[in-house]
């Protein structure tokens, strides 16, 4: 699972995903600083993995992480290849998510590209660009397709987007049905990816960008390195942005994505895992190690907060919280996972 940072250019991506990743990519006051994307890891905060940590001392903890790629700038008129043009529209049709960021925040040091802050003027103009490309690919691909009478579904499908895209659509939401979603996503169209909008404020005379916009504020999360967590807590809420930070931002990533976390508890390391809700044991095993998929003999499932709760695994198995469970069991988010394997 990846997540695309996307907006117009100078509107504090680079510096978002420095702040999600600390991979000290170049964030400058000029547009399209970022010209080649940058790829970093975010690691997901979780007091859960870090209660077990301090509870079982392992040498090593190893959080969740997902991928995170700082994407250039896009402009007006990218998909007929203005700025920097298609080649990062390709990007985006890499990515499972994207973090679409809209500039809220007002500096002279720092030129916006159409001058003053409008948020929802900006987030427009993004998303039509991502519907305008998406028409293009729909369309080149409905030529091919409708010459093929085993493709009827697929055009289908594609005339019924299409109609629904050049009607101003930018969300799919109660329109089509997941699997739908993952057909139209397959074929890499951008509007089907799920969004969330990143509003980076401060700017008290800003309307309020697309609704919902989850807010932030990066001026102020690249300050608070040596505040308490209440502290950072306080700030943000005097600030008027999510108080939940970055932490917030990549969480909501998580739900968005569809991911549960699950744990292993194995010699010196306890880790934590992202696989798909309702995926099985043996899909979970899968992604520890595709040996311990293969030879799955049964699985050991203990929920975390139930371990730290009774204190031991011993104490935990006593009080008939740990199961024996087969490939097929449906993992839980926060389930321990201890498999047997030939
Ligand atoms: N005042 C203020 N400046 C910010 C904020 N976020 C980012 N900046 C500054 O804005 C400038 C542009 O930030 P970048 O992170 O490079 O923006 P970008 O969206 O990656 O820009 P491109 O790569 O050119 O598309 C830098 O000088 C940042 O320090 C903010 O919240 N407030
Ligand atoms: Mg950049």
């Amino acid at each position: 699972m990846k997540i695309g940072i996307v907006g117009l250019p100078n509107v504090g991506k680079s510096s978002l995903f420095n702040l999600l990743t600390r991979a000290g990519a170049a964030a400058e006051a000029y547009p399209f600083t970022t010209i080649d994307a940058n790829h970093g890891m975010a690691v997901l905060a979780d007091p859960v993995l870090d209660r077990l940590g301090q509870m079982l001392s392992p040498q090593k903890l190893t959080h969740a992480r997902i991928e995170v790629i700082d994407i250039a700038g896009l402009i007006k008129d990218a998909h007929k290849g203005e700025g920097l043009g298609n080649r990062f529209l390709g990007h985006i049709r890499d990515v499972d998510l994207i973090f679409h960021v809209i500039r809220g925040f007002a500096d002279a040091n720092i030129p916006h590209v159409f001058e003053t802050v409008e948020p929802c003027r900006d987030a427009e103009i993004i998303l039509a660009e991502l519907a305008l490309a998406d028409l293009e690919i729909a369309e080149r691909r409905l030529d091919r397709q409708r010459k093929l009478p085993e493709a009827r579904e697929e055009v289908a499908l594609l005339e019924r987007y299409c109609k629904l895209i050049a009607a101003g659509a930018v969300s799919l939401n109660g329109s089509y049905t997941d699997e739908e979603k993952l057909c139209l996503k397959a074929l890499g169209l951008l509007i089907p990816r799920a969004r969330i909008d990143v509003l980076n404020l401060p700017d008290s005379t800003s309307r309020v960008a697309a609704e919902g916009a989850y807010r932030i504020s990066v001026g102020l999360e690249e300050g608070l390195e040596d505040f308490s967590p209440e502290e950072r807590t306080q700030l943000r809420k005097e600030a008027g942005v999510n108080s939940a930070g970055l932490r917030g931002l990549i969480e909501r990533a998580r739900q968005a994505l569809g991911l549960i976390r699950f744990y292993t508890i194995k010699g010196d390391e306890v880790r934590a895992w992202l696989i798909a809700a309702g995926s099985s044991a043996v899909q979970a095993a899968g992604t520890i190690h595709t040996d311990i998929a293969d030879g799955f003999i049964k699985a050991e499932v203990l929920g975390a907060t139930d371990l730290i709760q009774a204190g031991s695994w011993r104490d935990a198995s006593a009080s008939g919280k740990m199961k024996v469970e087969g490939k097929d069991y449906v993992m839980q988010d926060g389930d321990i996972l201890l498999v047997k394997f030939r």
